[in-house]
């Protein structure tokens, strides 16, 4: 027996990318297990992966391992295995009668991030764009409200801080972020090691929250006039950088009204942060450079980019923008390597422009026979992800709506398709991670064969566009030649399988944000007051806005990342839902008192979209008026099909019809 260990890089979406070890044994993975050469890693995988690796991903059981075709009604998962050719026949035959009698934008295609690999991720997008189908324009559902602000007002939403900059900031707030289930390696062994003061601003007291110098445990929805508090009290002390503003922002001056009114106790009242924390917390912040790690959660709220716009002001204000240890980060992109990825989804193989919808328009457009005739999923569990989730089973049940979904899994939404399709897992190909926090360049390499008949996402679609009767020699484009176009593109020298062998490489020495403070916008500056955002509708300044606190008897549901699923990956394992229990709603002990509950009591969180059946569990980590439930569980874990998603209409951001899940509310009552 002569184990092989193979070097590679953990593609869900999460901030850490882990090295991984992969111990290969008689050509079956043996065991997964954190590489210990990798400079987050060292050694541990994060508690839910080291499971799920070792658990649901290796269980043949659990995978689909060949192209299943439907032979039951929608939605009970009764499948035939067929074989690809039968698959890819009878789907294009298909797709050619839809096309034969309809405009090809009613064939709707969802993706996100189930894997963030760079061509399973992007490489399908080629397929669609020569299709003509419309696109869900995948971040609605996630982070586009933050990405439109920034981008307006800075020119771009994907150079963000480089993390090696925290030895020389003065301070590090997170904001609507909780690295410890998110990022749990940047929590354990970034946040908590180096010795600088942390401040964090969240409803939640969660692990992150527990470990900082100051919390600032807003309401939900206070951030941007908590924001203007802080601002205040920077104006107060002259810790605003007048020098810099003039030289490098647009329309300041227009904020300043706000600023001067949003006085620590007027701050107080409509956040609930004491009034002294919010000065203590203002002039840590500006005491010198200082990192904001802006969190996706903070603005899934009804004007989540509002927040945005007020929150990032923190970082301009001070006027250390350029300089080592300042800066603000949401994410990084692949352009802080060096590298254009526009051409890996093909937007020269579209004709007309371009079709997308919103996310949180899925069920109501699933729901028209005439503006969708097919659905196909790839990378993205919609029954369990997207709002409007009783809307949207029925609109899946739809018999004339043709439905492929690709996975891994047999999901709650692969149980509604007319054809699943089986998707090789990252263990199974070779691919490129750029870890979307570190500045740095991943091998995913492949360890093993593929599962059955399984297939990475890009031979799926090379396939299909080849029994489509496809030509352009874009859709075939080959794995290898896609990998050295994005190597080439960075400072690495070497070849893919030199980064292979080492895992991960560092291209580039510690980054400064916006060193040069050249920014892309029309004015060449930071827009605080910004045009092109007052011609979509938003006001031209952020505003101090703070929500109306909900009515008597209702609660605000806060629907998070848990610290034990990937948003619903790994919701079928079997370790990690023990470790899950029953489905459970977070409560501060007031809410559970002044409803005669108590802890362990089985209630119902319900409004006019929906009802969830939960168990009621006390915690002190939540405040009055919050109920707190997690998301990703698919929906067979709770009673009557459904998770917290049953509860959400879809209500929308301000900017860009992007998702505001953290606004819903709910009443609670007694089972
Ligand atoms: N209530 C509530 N809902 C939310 C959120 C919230 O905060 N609250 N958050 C939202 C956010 S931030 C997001 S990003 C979305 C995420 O929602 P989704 O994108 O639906 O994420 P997952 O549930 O992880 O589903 C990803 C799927 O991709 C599959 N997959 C993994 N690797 C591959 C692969 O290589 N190929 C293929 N074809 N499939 C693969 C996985 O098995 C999984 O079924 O959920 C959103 N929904
Ligand atoms: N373990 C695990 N890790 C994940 C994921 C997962 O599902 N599980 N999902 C991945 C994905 S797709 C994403 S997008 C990222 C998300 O990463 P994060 O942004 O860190 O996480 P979230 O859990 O969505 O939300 C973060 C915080 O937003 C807070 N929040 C909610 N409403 C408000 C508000 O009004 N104001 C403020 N200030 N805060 C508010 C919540 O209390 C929560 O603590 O995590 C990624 N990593
Ligand atoms: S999900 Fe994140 S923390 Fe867990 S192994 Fe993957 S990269 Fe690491
Ligand atoms: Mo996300």
């Amino acid at each position: 027996m002569l184990d092989t260990v193979v070097k590679t890089t953990c593609p869900r979406d999460c901030y850490d990318a882990c090295g991984i070890s992969v111990v290969v044994r008689d050509g079956a993975i043996h065991k997964v297990k954190g590489d210990p050469d990798h400079h987050v890693t060292r050694g541990k995988l994060c508690q839910k992966c080291a499971i799920a690796y070792n658990g649901a991903f290796l269980d043949e059981g659990q995978r689909v391992a060949f192209p299943l075709k439907r032979i039951g009604p929608k939605g009970e998962g009764q499948f035939q295995a067929v074989s690809w050719e039968t698959a890819f026949d009878d789907i294009s035959r298909r797709l050619q009668v839809i096309l034969a009698g309809h405009d090809a934008r009613s064939i709707i295609h969802t993706h996100y991030t189930g894997t963030v690999s760079m061509i399973a991720g992007w490489f399908p997008i080629r397929f669609f764009n020569r299709l003509g189908a419309t696109e869900v324009d995948p971040d609605t559902i996630c982070n586009k409200a933050g990405h439109v602000v920034l981008e307006h007002m800075f020119g771009t939403s994907l150079t963000g801080f480089d993390p090696r900059q925290l030895r020389d900031a003065k301070s590090l707030l997170v904001w609507g972020g909780n690295p410890s289930a998110t990022a749990p390696h940047m929590h354990d062994d970034w946040i908590r090691s180096e010795s600088v003061p942390l401040i964090v601003i969240d409803p939640i007291a969660h692990e992150t929250a527990q470990d900082a110098d100051l919390h600032l445990q807003l309401k939900p929805g206070s951030d941007a006039a908590l924001a203007f508090g802080m601002l205040h009290v920077m104006a107060r002390e002259g810790a605003l950088d007048r020098e810099f503003l003039d030289a490098h922002t647009v329309g300041f001056e227009l904020v300043m009204p706000a600023i001067e009114a949003a006085t620590p106790e007027v701050t107080e009242a409509k956040t609930g942060v004491p009034a002294a924390l919010i000065e203590e917390a203002a002039l840590l912040f500006a005491s010198g450079p200082s990192l904001l790690w802006l969190g996706q959660g903070m603005q899934r709220q009804p004007r989540g980019g509002n927040a945005f716009r007020a929150a990032v002001l923190l970082s301009v204000a001070t006027g250390y923008l350029g300089q080592a240890g300042a800066g603000f980060c949401y994410m990084n992109g692949a352009e802080t390597r060096g590298v254009d990825d526009e051409f890996l989804s093909g937007p020269e193989l579209r004709k007309d422009g371009g079709a997308s919808i919103s996310h949180i328009d899925l069920a109501a457009t699933l729901s028209h026979p005439a503006r969708a005739t097919a659905l196909f999923t790839w990378n993205n569990n919609v029954l369990a992800s997207s709002p409007a989730q009783d809307k949207l089973r029925e609109a899946l049940a739809r018999e004339d709506l043709f439905t492929v979904v690709v996975d891994l899994f047999r999901t709650d939404t692969a149980a509604y398709a007319d054809y699943v399709l089986p998707a090789a897992s990252f263990f199974e190909f070779d691919d490129l991670v750029f870890p979307y926090f570190n500045n740095t360049m991943s091998a995913q390499a492949k360890a093993v064969e593929p599962v059955g008949e399984a297939l990475p996402n890009q031979e799926i679609f090379r396939r299909l566009s080849l029994a489509m009767g496809f030509t352009e020699p874009q859709l075939y484009e080959s794995d290898v030649a896609m990998l050295r176009r994005l190597i080439a593109q960075t400072s690495f020298e070497g070849s893919f399988d030199d980064l292979k062998a080492a895992g991960t490489v560092e291209l580039c020495e510690p980054l400064i944000q916006f060193e040069e403070l050249n920014f892309a916008t029309p004015s060449g500056k930071i827009e605080v007051a910004c045009e092109s955002l007052a011609e979509m509708g938003q006001p031209l300044v952020p505003e101090a806005h703070a929500d109306q606190a909900p009515e008597a008897g209702w609660l605000r549901v806060l629907s998070p990342a848990s610290p034990w699923l990937m948003n619903s990956t790994y919701c079928n394992d079997a370790k990690i839902q023990s470790r899950l229990g029953t489905p459970k709603v977070f409560l501060a002990e007031t809410e559970l008192a002044r409803r005669g509950l108590k802890h362990g009591d089985q209630v119902i969180l319900r409004n006019a979209t929906g009802a969830l059946r939960l168990e009621a569990s006390l915690s002190g980590d939540v405040p009055e008026g919050v109920a707190l439930v997690h998301k990703g569980r698919w929906l067979g874990s709770s009673h009557k099909d459904a998770n917290v998603n049953v509860l959400n209409a879809g209500l929308k951001a301000d900017v860009a019809d992007s998702t505001a899940v953290h606004g819903v509310l709910a009443e609670l009552v007694r089972a």
